[in-house]
């Protein structure tokens, strides 16, 4: 059900640094051909930092830890793909379907196959309506339940983060900012939210997370890492732009799963392009700090 490419056993057996992806920004979060450029790309960026990636996804009811190029370029092209969150990975290798995984399914593939670090672009969380909708993404909870570390650049601007920041210290997780002391709005690095726990280099998280392991603390430790700073949107131009996303999903009754698929396409819409590429960049950022994050855990092993 679960299945390991050779390349990713081979550096799991011998303590290679490893970084997780997800593929639900290839299926759900990017459009064709931005969505494969950048997949590959964030794998090759994980290589030149001297670790390898490993792409998360679901081929015909196999959960695939480290994706070929054939397998992600079906992915990116591939119409009517499952977007697979936890809760669907059953299903998906029951009826042999394909997908995408999110945040969290990825989170748990990569746990059983013995990786520590996983890189993707912003997580799901608290959405601003959940208070009538309880529409809360399941990423929380697979954060307070599978220990490992997230890098990412914080949660989509789209959500309510003061209320996705409280519903993480009520799941137990360890949010720590990297380079920063303030929980990052993933379009820009500024929220104004800020952290209790920060670090300023990728030692000092790796003994963290080591000091996490051998507490037998079962929760991951979610890093919050901001966008390029020449990449950041401005926070009021943003803004504008989601409240009216937020208005055109709820005029279109857009629900459920389909809720972030729906905003992240209408914000890369309305502003040029100019929302998917802060979200390119982002998730190459991530994927360099995740490489060196899994490589200074590696540090001590060899
Ligand atoms: N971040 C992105 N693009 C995405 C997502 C996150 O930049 O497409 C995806 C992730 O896979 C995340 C999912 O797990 O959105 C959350 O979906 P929901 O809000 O339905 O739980
Ligand atoms: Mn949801």
């Amino acid at each position: 059900m679960l299945q390991v490419s050779p390349q990713v056993q081979e550096a799991i057996d011998t303590l290679k640094p490893v970084v997780a992806l997800e593929s639900t920004i290839i299926t759900h979060g990017m459009p064709y051909p931005a969505n494969l450029n950048t997949a590959l790309e964030v794998e090759q960026t994980i290589r030149d930092e001297g670790a390898v990636p490993a792409t998360i996804g679901v081929i015909n009811g196999v959960i695939k830890v480290g994706l070929s190029e054939q397998e992600i370029t079906f992915l990116s092209q591939a119409k009517d793909v499952h977007k697979i969150s936890l809760k669907d990975l059953s299903v998906a290798v029951a009826k042999k379907l394909s997908g995408g995984t999110t945040v969290s399914a990825t989170m748990f593939a990569a746990y059983k196959a013995g990786i520590q670090v996983f890189a993707t672009g912003g997580i799901g969380g608290v959405h601003r309506d959940a208070r009538e909708t309880f529409d809360i993404s399941t990423d929380l909870e697979a954060l307070g339940s599978i220990p490992i570390t997230v890098v990412c650049a914080g949660a989509k601007a789209i959500l309510d983060l003061p209320a996705t920041l409280e519903y993480l210290e009520t799941k137990g997780v360890l949010v720590v900012g990297y380079k920063t002391t303030e929980f990052p709005a993933f379009y820009y690095g500024h929220s104004g939210l800020t952290l209790e726990h920060s670090v300023s280099n990728p030692g000092q998280l790796a003994e963290i997370i080591r000091k996490r392991d051998a507490l037998g603390i079962d929760k991951a430790i979610l890093v919050g890492n901001p966008p390029p700073e020449e990449m950041a949107l401005e926070k009021e131009h943003i803004e504008g732009l989601i409240q009216e996303a937020l208005k055109a999903a709820k005029e279109q009754n857009i629900r459920g799963k389909e809720v972030t698929p729906f905003l992240l396409d209408y914000l890369a819409k309305h502003s040029q392009g100019e929302t998917l590429e802060t979200n390119i960049a982002l998730v190459k950022n991530n994927a360099k700090v995740g490489s060196a994050v899994a490589k200074a855990l590696m540090a001590d092993k060899i």
